[in-house]
């Protein structure tokens, strides 16, 4: 363990936010207390490890020391702890986020001398943000490709279901189907990539002629965003490919593929197309409230790395969410952040019309409301539950309770029938 003198703890005003990566962790000590849990990290990430070394010298104790300096007490042992990680462990061509992550969400997770720690936000001094580009769109840029800046309602999403299994023909039948109902983003769902009973390429050809035909119908522009996750080697040329098939939108699983290949995309002028970010598998570390990383943390990453959309849960849906955490996430991805463009909350997840008000009235417009079975699983077909989706959102645009606006609009007023009570606790 390093000695004191290099881990002591510092004051707040001890530490020049402009020179320092901070992170602010929830932890539990275990058998030892809030400061000396917050050393253990401090050491781990830095400079120290479970003995004192023969090998330290003044200027790696005085340069890339973390230290912990402030401490939100809930008894002895456990509460919140911010950490200060120098700017000189981030200081080089190559780490990116890769490398920041590895410090701040690295072995600390599995030291035996706490039994719980959970990374809840890092704050980033400006040197760090300004060497990225962020969302070559953002939500702006994706309003304006749907043609939705001015009226600023949310936008309606679906996935293509079943998750897997339909042929390129059939997946295009159901994106015209969708589309022509008035959906404005068609995905892959997040398991489907390029499997030889659905080829990536030949689905974006079947899927791009008919939103062509569909679009030319309605006179609107729904979009469609193929998945490319895939081995890090391979991304970059399934998107030039995907991009050359007619894709006019990318969508990337960034659990499985990480943040590099999301900024690789994103500051790439070729790539001259948004980027969907899916967050399949984050539960494993984000759903435990004592133990692991904050969705904001990811949220954070996300959007340093250009993603233009992301998943972050919903007020009312099927996946687990606590709606404190889910508003100061949405919050972030659209608000000031060092000039980045803003990122868009995408609410998916055990969605059908009957839950857009409750999500809509706690998380806002500037989202995606997105629904799988939500419109797939309408007793009239796609087409209908695209419409009922819509009809939904415009009932809540127009402040028109739902039951009141289905009297009007047969589609919802199946869908409500169909989905009667919230299948769901509410967050
Ligand atoms: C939703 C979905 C999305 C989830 C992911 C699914 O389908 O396609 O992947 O929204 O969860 O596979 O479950 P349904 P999250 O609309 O049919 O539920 O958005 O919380 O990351
Ligand atoms: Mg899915």
């Amino acid at each position: 363990m390093v000695s004191d003198r290099a881990l002591q703890v510092f004051t707040a005003d001890k530490i020049d936010l402009s020179e320092n990566v901070v992170a602010t962790y929830h932890v539990e000590g275990r058998g030892i207390n809030i400061r000396d849990a917050a050393v253990e990290i401090a050491a781990e990430e830095s400079i120290g490890t479970w003995t004192e070394v023969t090998t330290s010298t003044d200027w790696l104790v005085k340069n890339v020391a973390a230290k912990a300096f402030e401490f939100t007490m809930e008894d002895d042992r456990t509460g919140l702890v911010k950490i200060a990680y120098p700017v000189k462990l981030f200081d080089c061509e190559t780490g990116g986020i890769p490398n920041m992550l590895s410090i701040v969400a690295g072995n600390l997770f599995g030291l035996s001398s706490l039994d719980n720690v959970r990374l809840l936000d890092v704050d980033l001094p400006e040197s760090i943000v300004s060497s990225f580009l962020g969302p070559k769109f953002g939500i702006q840029g994706v309003r304006r490709l749907v043609g939705t800046e001015k009226d600023g309602r949310p936008h309606v999403g679906t996935i293509i279901k079943p998750k897997v299994g339909l042929s390129p023909k059939e997946t295009g039948k159901v994106a015209y189907e969708a589309a022509v109902g008035g959906v404005d983003f068609i995905k892959d769902d997040e398991t489907l990539t390029d499997q030889k009973f659905c080829p990536l390429l030949d689905r974006i050809s079947a899927v791009m002629e008919a939103l062509d035909k569909a679009n030319s119908e309605t006179g609107r522009k729904t979009l469609y965003a193929p998945d490319i996750t895939a081995e890090s080697y391979k991304i970059a040329e399934l998107a030039d490919r995907a991009i050359e098939h007619g894709a006019p939108f990318l969508m990337v699983d960034v659990v499985p593929c990480g943040y590099s290949p999301i900024r690789m995309l994103a500051e790439d002028p070729s790539i001259n197309v948004p980027i969907h970010v899916h967050r399949a598998g984050h539960a494993a570390f984000t759903r435990n409230p004592k133990h692991g990383i904050s969705v904001k943390v990811m949220a954070k990453f996300t959007r340093l790395a250009g993603g233009d959309q992301l998943h972050t849960g919903t007020a009312a849906g099927k996946m687990e969410a606590k709606l404190s955490e889910l508003l100061e996430t949405n919050n972030f991805l659209r608000g000031e952040f060092n000039s980045l463009k803003a990122t868009m909350p995408v609410a998916s997840g055990g969605v059908h019309p009957r839950l857009v008000a409750p999500n809509v009235e706690k998380l806002g417009k500037d989202i995606v409301i997105q629904a799988g079975g939500g419109i797939h699983g309408h007793p009239d077909g796609t087409r209908a539950g695209a419409r009922a989706m819509r009809q939904a959102v415009d009932a809540c645009m127009d402040r028109v309770p739902l039951e009141e606006y289905a009297k009007t609009h047969r589609e919802l007023a199946v869908a409500l029938e169909r989905w009667g009570l919230p299948h769901f606790p509410q967050a």
